[in-house]
């Protein structure tokens, strides 16, 4: 497992990672980055495993690297027709500006929204589709942010029950590395991204 962890636009995040069998390249990638008017996170999984995953997967970050600006649902668009020559991509995005949440995913990248008590977790709303090849009709969601909110987003390669390893408040960097080891499969790439969703 691979970790790493920084500070971007006054959110604090960490990932985890490995690629399956520590394979040199994984086709699971993340990103968070700074927008006009928050913060971008993007987390990307080729489809399966090796070398075709990972270029499928740099496609798609290289899609949204080059303009991450406007709606969730505008860049997943954009990201869509970069890479309909690759291999294809299920891909969650997410944005955070001033107290709000708003995201669109297609595929199973699951996210998970963790409230400080007495609230509850949420689970993100996934579409059907493959990015770069089939896109059903997409709506972003909306969710209002609280002090403390822990966003967490994980690929296939851990299971559904990352979930159960992270308590309220823990930090990112405490987050993603309870979850992986709770539910790294074995079976495929896998990462695990986590950011406090409150500057
Ligand atoms: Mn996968």
């Amino acid at each position: 497992m691979k970790t790493r962890s920084g500070t971007t636009g006054g959110f604090e995040w960490a990932i985890a990672e490995r690629a399956l069998h520590d394979a040199p390249e994984s086709g699971d990638a993340a990103w968070v980055v700074n927008t006009a008017r928050g913060v971008l996170i993007a987390v990307i999984d080729g489809l399966g495993h090796g070398p075709a995953a990972a270029a499928a997967s740099a496609l798609a970050m290289a899609s949204i690297e080059a303009d991450s600006s406007g709606p969730v649902l505008d860049i997943l668009t954009r990201c869509h027709r970069a890479i309909h020559r690759s291999r294809g991509a299920v891909i969650s995005l997410a944005s955070i500006e001033e107290d709000t949440l708003s995201w669109v995913g297609v595929g199973n990248v699951e996210g998970l929204l963790v409230r400080r008590p007495p609230a509850l977790r949420e689970r993100l709303l996934l579409w059907g589709g493959v990015v770069g090849h089939v896109l059903p009709t997409l709506r972003s969601s909306s969710l209002p942010l609280a002090e403390g909110d822990l966003l967490v987003f994980a690929t296939d390669g851990l299971r559904s029950d990352f979930s159960d390893a992270i308590a309220p408040g823990t930090p990112p960097s405490v987050a993603v590395v309870n979850g992986f080891i709770k539910s790294f499969s074995g079976r495929d790439d896998a990462l695990i991204l986590a950011i406090s969703a409150s500057p």
